[in-house]
């Protein structure tokens, strides 16, 4: 098989209204050029014709690109035909409503972004030029045209003409996301010219209950002249061969490879990652495909909860049960083309760095990029994907059914292999909308909930045939007829921040048995924010920093967060620490809270806590605890700490504070147990040390630590093995914004890659901040009298080292700090 990517020569252009639709592909005028894979967006971006989206109120003026009509054309050469060849345009993204003309002819309309399309064009395709026109409708014209056929329903975020259209559903605006309905073509498109060709190529890996033999069953399907034969191999981690196979073709071969002793893929921080590969190549050697593959046993495990009502949610691999610290995953941008595969590995790679072991892919996005799974395979991060259906009630007529079902079905076949992939889920908060609107849930009027179909026949019946072994849930969060149990299925915390807006210190009592959504705004980073926004907008209630939150109430949530918690400045760099922090203090508080709650075989009352949300499609402030540039933020340092494999905890009592610790390990471990209380001088007040013994895999109540709370004091528990630190929890009187705290007499000492920190008197948030792309790997510290602390970047410009901390008024530049010191 011959593949032709058809990537390069493409031009674009509004459509005029006032031409007939030949004419106006035929005229000669107005064509600027286009990229593929790309967005019109993107392309006006590049001929000058609109201004950054992304920059100041710029938005609100590229409305019109989504309510425009484009065309896309190419003209390019092709040979002419062998006898028995078959030629097919493969279009792998077309945003949205796309019908497309082969030299004149119509061969193709579209209208799911994120169904595949292949068409055979034997006997239309020319041999030399060719002319491909493609003309992409205004989602936004389409999606109202379909709602005045089929009804407005009810949603939250976006406009409600959303749900009648199969597109990234943040393309038409969410809390965090800028509305922005791209068109074009936004995955590769090729010629594909062949005999015979592999198309597709599966294999469900399977591990016995021992753990000890898998079985891979390769199963492979060829279109067009089937001859010769078809060699199947099975490389092993390293690509060595282990087995292969040839046989006669078929229309379809299966064979199974089978191994003992496999080596298990796990995920991140419990052990490697190794990877196999099926291939499968046709004898005349046109064509090779393959498929790299991990052999591990998964399950989701929900079972009683000793003491207590309703079921765990625990996802098991390999027989160990995992606690699922991570985060939820929106596209990486706006503009989805811009995300390279480099671009997700950096952040995917941050979000292993931060201990994360599982991410949700959540149903307003995408099917993400192949990079992307391969990527968390490698990396050892376990995948929940949501279907893409997010806060709404979508119809359910039968021409949606059966695009739906087209699309689920590309979804799982293309995605089924990935070991990282975890679970299949229905929806984002369909059914919590529907129970809203009294459609779902005790009383509810489920006829008023057509989707239901949806989530409950059409695409479990799609997993049950294509992907058997993979477990399928109904929508995040579902458990049955409360949708946001508190006690089965999985949970969305949003009773701090959303709802109630309950105090973050509060999360412990908001637990899920595994809470998939919680979340606490922060602004992004400085330098982002002022990369966007004009010089005399810079202050914190500016309409372009306004513009820039999303959210329902957004300033208004945050600055109750804000006025509840930390000494918040008015200055917009003092403001931007503020939030961070804020945001920080809040999300460990819900890990720490949470995790405690893994206890123990037969106790696990909570088995995981993604965050909403790991990164940013545009420069906003939101949840995320990456910002759009790729900067994390203190909130990711905070993460990290709280989900590292040993971890303590310190709740404050009327009589001192109890303490427990995480072993988030496989094995026992023997450590000491240190606690201390100091004053806000960092003077030590009360001590004390115990030998510890924590079980694999669980959590150990450590008891009591006994003291009386006569003045504002700071709570210190460490854990130590040999003397070396393993775990550090420092607990400050709250709220924060109370504390009086001395000078913190920083020193730090700044020697190539590597900052060495400490301190007089004890200090929170100490945050460091050089150029943009600095990597550190670690940040946002507290610090204590007594010891010194070592932060290590790959580089670091000094020039631009700033340090901050809970009460320093500013950023320090770190030449003043070192100035200070001599
Ligand atoms: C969640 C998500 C998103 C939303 C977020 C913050 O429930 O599912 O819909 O962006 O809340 O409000």
């Amino acid at each position: 098989m011959s593949q032709r990517p058809l990537h390069s020569g493409w031009q674009f252009k509004a459509r005029a209204a006032q031409q007939s639709l030949g004419d106006d592909f035929a005229s000669v005028d107005g064509w600027l050029p286009a990229n593929v894979p790309g967005t019109v967006h993107q392309d006006l971006l590049n001929a000058g014709r609109i201004p950054d989206p992304f920059y100041g109120l710029n938005e609100l003026d590229v409305q019109w690109v989504g309510e425009t009509d484009w065309l896309y054309r190419l003209a390019f050469d092709a040979p002419a035909l062998e006898g028995g060849q078959h030629a097919e345009l493969c279009f792998d993204g077309l945003d949205t409503f796309a019908q497309v003309w082969l030299n004149g002819e119509p061969i193709l309309t579209s209208d799911n972004m994120f169904v595949p399309q292949r068409v055979e064009v034997t006997g239309k395709l020319k041999a030399g030029r060719n002319d491909l026109h493609i003309l992409f409708d205004s989602a936004w014209r389409r999606g109202r045209e379909l709602e005045a056929q089929h009804g407005e329903l009810p949603l939250w975020n976006g406009d409600s003409s959303r749900l009648h259209v199969r597109k990234a559903q943040y393309h038409y605006g969410w809390d965090w996301g800028p509305m922005l309905l791209t068109a074009g073509l936004w995955r590769g498109v090729r010629l594909e010219l062949y005999r015979a060709r592999i198309a597709e190529l599966s294999c469900e890996v399977a591990l016995s209950d021992d753990l000890s033999q898998a079985i891979f069953p390769a199963r492979l399907t060829l279109a067009g002249e089937i001859s010769g034969t078809v060699k199947l191999e099975l490389l092993g981690p390293g690509d060595r061969l282990l087995d292969s196979v040839t046989m006669p073709a078929a229309e379809t071969i299966e064979h199974t490879f089978e191994l003992g002793q496999p080596e298990r893929w796990w995920p991140a921080g419990y052990g490697q990652q190794p990877l196999y590969t099926v291939r499968a190549s046709l004898e005349d050697g046109t064509e090779t495909q393959s498929l790299r593959v991990g052999v591990r046993r998964l399950k989701l495990v929900q079972e009683s909860v000793a003491g207590e009502e309703g079921r765990s949610f625990t996802f098991q691999v390999n027989g160990v049960p995992i606690f699922c610290g991570g985060a939820n995953w929106i596209p990486d941008d706006s503009f989805l083309p811009r995300i390279t595969p480099g671009r997700y590995r950096t952040r995917l790679t941050q979000a292993r760095d931060a201990n994360m072991v599982m991410l949700r892919v959540w149903g307003g996005g995408i099917y993400e990029d192949d990079a992307f799974y391969d990527a968390c395979d490698e990396l050892g991060l376990l995948v929940w994907q949501d279907f893409m259906f997010a806060c709404g009630l979508y119809p359910a007529h039968s021409y949606f059914l059966d695009n739906v079902r087209r699309e689920a079905e590309a979804a799982v076949q293309r995605l089924r292999h990935h070991p990282s992939l975890a679970l299949w889920c229905g929806n984002n908060e369909d059914y919590q909308l529907a129970q809203s609107v009294g459609a779902y849930g005790p009383g509810g009027d489920e006829s008023r909930f057509p989707a239901l179909t949806i989530y409950q026949e059409l695409l479990p019946e799609v997993c049950a045939r294509l992907d058997p072994a993979r477990p399928y849930w109904p929508g995040s969060p579902s458990s049955g007829s409360d949708p946001n149990s508190p006690v089965t299925g999985d949970r969305h915390a949003w009773d701090v921040w959303h709802g109630e807006m309950a105090p973050y210190q509060d999360y412990p009592q908001y637990q899920g048995r595994f809470v998939s959504e919680f979340g606490m705004q922060s602004l992004p980073s400085l330098s982002l924010l002022e990369s966007v926004t004009p010089q005399d907008q810079r202050f914190v209630d500016s309409r372009v920093l306004t513009h820039h939150n999303k959210a329902e109430g957004g300033p208004r949530r945050l600055n109750a967060y804000l006025d509840a918690n930390v000494p918040t400045p008015t200055d917009l760099p003092g403001y931007v620490y503020a939030s961070q922090l804020m945001q920080a203090e809040a999300l460990a508080c819900a890990y720490r809270g949470w995790r405690r709650r893994w206890g123990e075989v037969g106790r696990r009352a909570v088995s995981g806590a993604l965050v909403w949300q790991l990164n940013d499609c545009w420069p906003v402030t939101s949840w995320a605890v990456i910002d759009s540039s790729g900067q994390p933020k203190p909130a990711y340092y905070a993460v990290k700490r709280v989900l590292s494999r040993l971890s303590v905890g310190l709740t404050l009592t009327d009589n001192g504070a109890q303490v427990w610790a995480v072993n988030g390990t496989q094995t026992r471990q023997t450590l000491t147990l240190e606690l201390r209380t100091l004053n806000l001088s960092g003077l030590p007040v009360v001590s004390e040390t115990r030998p510890v013994t924590l079980a694999a895999n669980a959590v150990t109540e450590c008891g009591i630590f006994e003291f009386a709370a006569s003045e504002p004091a700071l709570v210190v528990a460490t854990l130590s093995r040999d003397g070396q630190l393993v775990a550090r929890e420092v607990c400050w009187p709250e709220p924060l914004k109370n504390l009086e705290l001395p000078d913190p007499g920083l020193i730090a000492r700044v020697s190539g890659s590597q900052v060495r920190l400490s301190v007089a008197a004890p200090a929170k948030g100490v945050w460091l901040e050089s150029a943009p792309d600095t990597v550190w790997d670690d940040n946002f510290l507290d610090l204590l009298p007594g010891e010194v602390r070592v932060v290590t970047a790959q580089q670091i410009d000094l020039s631009r080292l700033t340090v901050r901390w809970l009460g320093a008024g500013e950023s320090l530049p770190i030449n003043d700090v070192l100035k200070r010191q001599s």
